[in-house]
């Protein structure tokens, strides 16, 4: 398969309701879109980036730079015999994993359409639902939270997670708790916190989590073991896990028992197919993140969960929970049973629908292979 040409679009979507974490809130959200196309047909992929380099060092501006200057350059120079081989194609361009990812995602995508297969099918997965998990951002007040995950758990979602922040932490995890005593419930704090905040960490083993996500720095696995040692609940990694080999490290230095796989943070689909198989022939369970994506990277992750190392419910709620108009038809919805169908229809498998897209462009960019 030889990438003929790329299309790079700069979109914003409003979102339905600010989500804040302990780093950012957000009202907007801000991202590149790509379409990569060959032998007259064309894939997409969605780039996970943000404005601001505040949950990991890439910005929407880095990842069109090194897409423009690097790897579309690079990608025009190959001939695919699979999109396989397009993690270590770009393994010479160091770190840029979100840059990698949208691409990379997007020629999987083209690679599935091209076969006429979902692409869950072209990834190794076979589930045909997946379970849907919610990810509640930090709310006003202690009951504008408990409001929130009544109404998340009366929609059906498996698993509730709260995001926390210092002095935001034991008050709203033992409210949600003490109203929800049996709901499958986890923190994440991305890197809010440091190692000597572990007499937090062992409050919160009270209250039956199913796991922390990421509590200290988004660059240390080091500190993470320390703390992992200290504490009954198991610590979860999301962003200190950018590759396979961190996968690896981090498990061998005992830093988390469970993590979660944002394709579009560790360099895309064969990454996370990596970090996936290792984590099962060590039984340690992942399960799929978020990015408050619009339908085109929602629907990425929702094919990766088809895999069957996917144990846990992901992060992938319902479009409308985000957005008043989602980029794709029909738009992701969730069961009352707290599932997602994964689509059986080509590539990502539903509609992209294009006067939204265009409705939603700043700015785009085409590149051609010479
Ligand atoms: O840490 O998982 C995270 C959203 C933006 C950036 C980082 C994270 C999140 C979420 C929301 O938790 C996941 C989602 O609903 O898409
Ligand atoms: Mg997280």
């Amino acid at each position: 398969m030889r990438v003929e040409r790329v299309e790079v679009r700069r979109l914003t979507l409003p979102l339905r309701h600010p989500f804040e974490t302990s780093f950012a809130r957000t009202t907007e959200k801000y991202f590149l879109l790509l379409s990569v196309s060959a032998e007259g047909v064309t894939g997409y992929g969605e780039a996970v980036a943000d404005d601001e380099p505040y949950y990991l060092p890439e910005t929407n501006a880095t990842v069109f730079h090194v897409l423009r200057d690097f790897l579309v350059p690079l990608l025009f120079t190959l001939d695919l015999d699979h999109p396989r081989a397009l993690l270590p194609a770009f393994s010479r361009i160091r770190g840029h994993e979100m840059a990698k990812a949208a691409l990379e995602m997007a020629v999987w995508d083209l690679h599935a359409r091209l076969m006429g297969a979902p692409l869950a099918r072209v990834l190794g997965g076979a589930k045909p639902t997946i379970e849907s998990g919610v990810s509640i951002g930090l709310q006003p007040s202690t009951a504008a939270l408990l409001e929130n995950v009544a109404r998340e758990v009366a929609a059906g979602y498996r698993r509730i997670k709260i995001k926390i922040k210092p002095g935001v932490d034991r008050a709203p995890t033992a409210a949600v708790r003490g109203r929800f005593p049996h709901v499958p419930l986890m923190v994440d704090a991305n890197s809010a916190y440091a190692l000597a905040d572990v007499a937090l960490f062992q409050d919160l083993d009270r209250e039956r989590l199913m796991m922390v996500e990421q509590p200290l720095a988004w660059d240390d696995i080091v500190d993470h073991a320390a703390l992992q040692r200290q504490i009954k609940t198991a610590v979860c990694l999301d962003e200190s896990i950018r590759s396979v080999d961190d996968a690896r490290r981090a498990l061998d230095l005992g830093s988390c028992r469970i993590i979660n796989i944002k394709p579009g943070r560790v360099g895309g689909f064969a990454a996370s197919l990596a970090i996936h198989d290792l984590c099962r022939a060590r039984a340690v369970p992942v399960w799929c993140g978020g990015m408050l994506e619009s339908g085109i990277g929602r629907l990425a992750n929702v094919h990766l969960q088809a895999l069957p190392g996917f144990t846990l419910p992901g992060d992938t709620a319902a479009s409308a929970r985000y957005f008043e108009e989602d980029l794709v038809d029909p738009p992701v919805t969730v069961s009352p049973e707290g599932t997602i169908t994964v689509p059986a229809g080509p590539g990502l498998g539903h509609e992209i629908v294009w006067a939204r897209v265009e409705k939603a462009t700043r700015y785009k960019e085409e590149f051609r292979r010479n």
